[in-house]
């Protein structure tokens, strides 16, 4: 829930108490209220309070951050804490984010605003914050040790700057990021145009990628781990715990992504063709532009898409890496397809009670329902209309339908197909095409039973995360 009884008067109880005396920059006589957000839902567009209009966008499973107008200056309060994130429904995560979340909550501002920013931070080291991609005074800029010291433990320091062209930004700790940014400590910055109309569109969805490496079974991300992560997050959610994106037929949609984990993310749309329209630079000229069905986004880049949601149906939205659309999981695993191992199981399973082999028709994990350690979500699960829906990590739906009201985001449900139009089992209706195979085509190999590379399960059991 947003707490926001007390934002407008400025009555922030214990956190006015704390910060007052740290600042004086500012002058202000007292800090603006730092609201809270612990519900994982995704938050209904926060229109503007005040200030130059603008057409809010929409944070997938997070939320906006309300502000306040001081003499002419919008002024937010970030706090820097110990968050608890749900990723979807059955793991918890000891995370590091801002005002009860991770990634912390989306801030928006009109081109040419005067903005402040009150970082407090309850971190047991210190930290500041980097506004990526904003062009500011040197000493705005967040570099700990650069342009500023480290905000200790318990301080409050403030940012000040106009944000002075529109278009899609983020934010992060520049002050040890290898452990705060493997913690979760980023957040989406949105500057709209001054004019409303201009690069309007219908929906707005905004979103972070982040990665985290976490133990099937623990709760904490271990955060010295370079590139072997094993969750891959959509706003530090995964499927099926994201939210779908909803459109109304002919919408206009804008979804902007961040990338703060350690590789690139190739993001893919079903079923429309896009335009990058956005980077972390500003607008891209409509000259520069061509369709895609897939856009890569790299390190520390932005990229906004644009499209006319023009075809209704449910449509895969997800980054074309197979492994990041899985959750936690073992990749250390010997590929098993075509060995046969009859019979090899029944001898195992007298040496290391419950052990399974699996793999022999493929990777599919659908139907099993295996023991999980606690805290952990199946490698690729969710219930879809015709099945499991074997997807996880950075995978969620376009639900795009006729008729909806405008600003309506609740989820439609499951498309219902017309007549005729889903792919279906040949049962014989008419002659079936030959299927002439490849010129120089061999039968396989029969299979080599002795050849099995069997593998114990790990020290904590069959998971479920150690084959596929
Ligand atoms: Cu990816």
């Amino acid at each position: 829930m947003t707490n926001r009884r007390s934002f407008l008067t400025g009555a922030g109880a214990g956190i006015t108490a704390l910060g007052a005396s740290l600042v004086s920059r500012a002058g202000a006589a007292s800090l603006p209220e730092a609201p809270t957000h612990t519900s994982s839902a995704t938050a209904a567009p926060l229109a503007p309070t005040g200030g130059r209009p603008y057409n809010p966008v929409v944070t997938l499973n997070g939320w906006t951050l309300p502000w306040r107008m001081k003499d002419g200056v919008k002024e937010f309060h970030l706090v820097a804490e110990p968050v608890v994130r749900e990723f979807a429904p059955g793991m918890q995560v000891n995370l590091w984010g801002y005002n009860g979340q991770s990634p912390g909550p989306t801030i928006e501002v009109v081109e040419g605003d005067r903005v402040r920013i009150f970082v407090t931070n309850k971190l047991p080291e210190h930290t500041s914050v980097h506004w990526h991609g904003q062009l500011l005074p040197c000493g705005m800029d967040g570099v700990t040790g650069l342009t500023q010291p480290g905000i200790q433990p318990g301080k409050t320091f403030v940012y000040e700057f106009v944000a002075r062209h529109a278009g899609t930004f983020m934010y992060h700790p520049h002050a040890d990021e290898m452990q705060q940014m493997a913690m979760g400590m980023m957040g989406f910055w949105v500057t709209h145009p001054k004019n409303p109309r201009q690069h309007a569109v219908d929906r707005d969805y905004v979103m972070l990628l982040s990665s985290y490496d976490i133990e099937p079974g623990s709760y904490t991300p271990r955060t010295n781990t370079m590139l072997d992560f094993n969750l891959w997050t959509i706003n530090s959610r995964v499927f099926p715990g994201l939210d779908p994106m909803v459109a109304r037929l002919g919408d206009k949609v804008r979804i902007r992504v961040g990338n703060l984990t350690m590789t690139n993310h190739p993001i893919h749309l079903h079923g429309h063709r896009f335009e990058v329209t956005g980077t972390d630079g500003g607008w891209v000229p409509k000259s520069a532009r061509w369709p895609e069905v897939t856009t890569d986004v790299a390190v520390g880049q932005m990229r906004a898409i644009e499209f006319v949601a023009d075809a209704p149906g449910d449509w895969a939205f997800h980054c074309h890496k197979s492994h990041h659309t899985m959750n936690a999981m073992g990749h250390d695993v010997p590929t098993l397809i075509g060995v046969d191992h009859r019979g090899v199981a029944e001898k195992i399973n007298k040496l290391v009670p419950g052990y399974m082999v699996m793999g022999d028709k493929g990777g599919s994990m659908g139907d099993m329902k295996m023991p999980l350690p606690a805290n952990t979500l199946p490698m690729m699960s969710g219930d879809g209309p015709f099945g499991n829906l074997e997807m996880g990590g950075m995978f969620t739906v376009l639900k795009v339908r006729e008729g909806l009201k405008r600003g309506d985001y609740s989820d439609p449900g499951w498309y219902r197909h017309p007549a005729g139009t889903v792919a279906r089992e040949w049962t014989g209706d008419g002659t079936l095409p030959s299927a002439p195979r490849a010129p120089d085509a061999r039968p396989a190999p029969a299979p080599a039973g002795e050849a099995m590379d069997a593998r114990k399960p790990g020290a904590n059991g069959m998971t479920g995360h150690e084959h596929h």
